[in-house]
């Protein structure tokens, strides 16, 4: 059920406040889950889902390591960098310019990539690897159950299509730790700054964890940048650019930002779920019916969509490269 949240964040108006986050609870009857994670994906591209039976100690674990990760002096983080494509990340965002009060690590969410970068992470690599890939893999199957919702609620045929291009081992998901310092200076009149600037995940569904230190806000179609409140335990999932795609606009990206904090760090961990980079996207079949309802888009694979985000700036709007005429 689509449950609105309180969204008690001080800098929260009345207007965002009365809009709710919405929030799914996986514990729920299935075909009315299905239903309402079609809805919040449609009105919002955003939602918090609770009640997802992750363990604790998994979430725990990683922010632990990551912690400890960004502790470390910066000559020694810097050794696990730059980050491109993977490893130590800070200030600069992408290869165009995008800069960001944060610092990060970028990994590529394969078992084999993640023990190799592992050895310029941490002292400890083993432990390190196993911590990293033991989140990924949960943080996996809430994104396949998510996923396999997604494909019930819109009626589509294949009922794992979707999950499928996730579990693939050539799946080109990432794993991104992003640390935001708290503000050295307090500006008068102006306590935040950008952490990471307005864009639109290019993947297809992005699931995000946080430390209980809010900054992230989502731009609804109202034109409202809306302040998320924190949540440790659970997630929030964003719908990405493919997933647009994929369902012919039925379900729109969420822009989405964050702020930095005068006083206290924020830690996120956010899995981005991908396809195969040779693997073809296009609307799903049953999202389009010609002549009415004709592909918006032209088909492309995830390696020509990823060259294409690689290349633009981070707020720019990709997707308008594969209208299609
Ligand atoms: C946004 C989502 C993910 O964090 C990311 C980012 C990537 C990067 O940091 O290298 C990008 C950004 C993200 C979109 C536009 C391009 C690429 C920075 C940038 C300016 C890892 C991703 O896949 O796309």
């Amino acid at each position: 059920m689509v449950v609105p949240s309180p969204t008690s964040s001080k800098i929260t108006s009345n207007k965002t406040r009365a809009m709710g986050i919405p929030t799914i609870d996986l514990s729920m009857e299935r075909s009315q889950l299905s239903q309402t994670v079609v809805k919040a994906c449609e009105e919002y591209g955003f939602f918090r889902v609770v009640n997802h039976n992750v363990p604790k100690e998994v979430i725990a674990r990683l922010e632990e390591e990551g912690a400890e990760f960004f502790s470390k002096p910066s000559h020694e983080k810097r050794r696990a960098g730059p980050a491109s494509p993977f490893g130590y990340g800070f200030t600069n965002i992408g290869p165009n310019g995008d800069i960001g009060d944060l610092e990060y690590l970028l990994l590529h969410a394969n078992p084999l990539s993640i023990a190799q970068i592992s050895k310029t992470i941490a002292n400890d690599s083993t432990k390190f690897s196993t911590v990293v890939k033991e989140y990924v893999e949960v943080v996996k199957e809430v994104t396949c159950e998510i996923l396999d919702l997604v494909v019930e609620g819109l009626g589509v045929a294949d009922k794992s299509g979707l999950s499928r291009l996730i579990r693939d081992f050539d799946s080109d998901s990432v794993l991104r730790m992003n640390h935001y310092p708290p503000l050295k200076v307090k500006w008068k009149g102006n306590k935040n700054s950008i952490g990471f600037g307005a864009h639109s995940d290019p993947q297809m569904l992005t699931i995000m964890r946080s430390n209980d230190v809010g900054g992230l806000q989502i731009y609804t179609r109202e034109g409202l940048w809306l302040p998320v409140p924190p949540d440790p335990t659970n997630f929030f999932v964003m719908v990405g650019d493919v997933l647009q795609v994929m369902t012919n606009g039925k379900f729109m990206s969420v822009r989405h930002r964050a702020l930095t904090n005068t006083s206290e760090a924020r830690m996120s961990m956010i899995y981005f779920a991908a396809p195969p980079l040779d693997w073809w996207i296009a609307p799903l079949p049953e999202m389009v019916s010609p002549p009415e309802n004709e592909s918006v888009y032209k088909a492309f694979t995830w390696a020509q969509y990823k060259e294409a985000t690689y290349s633009l700036r981070l707020g720019d709007s990709r997707l308008d490269l594969f209208r299609a005429q």
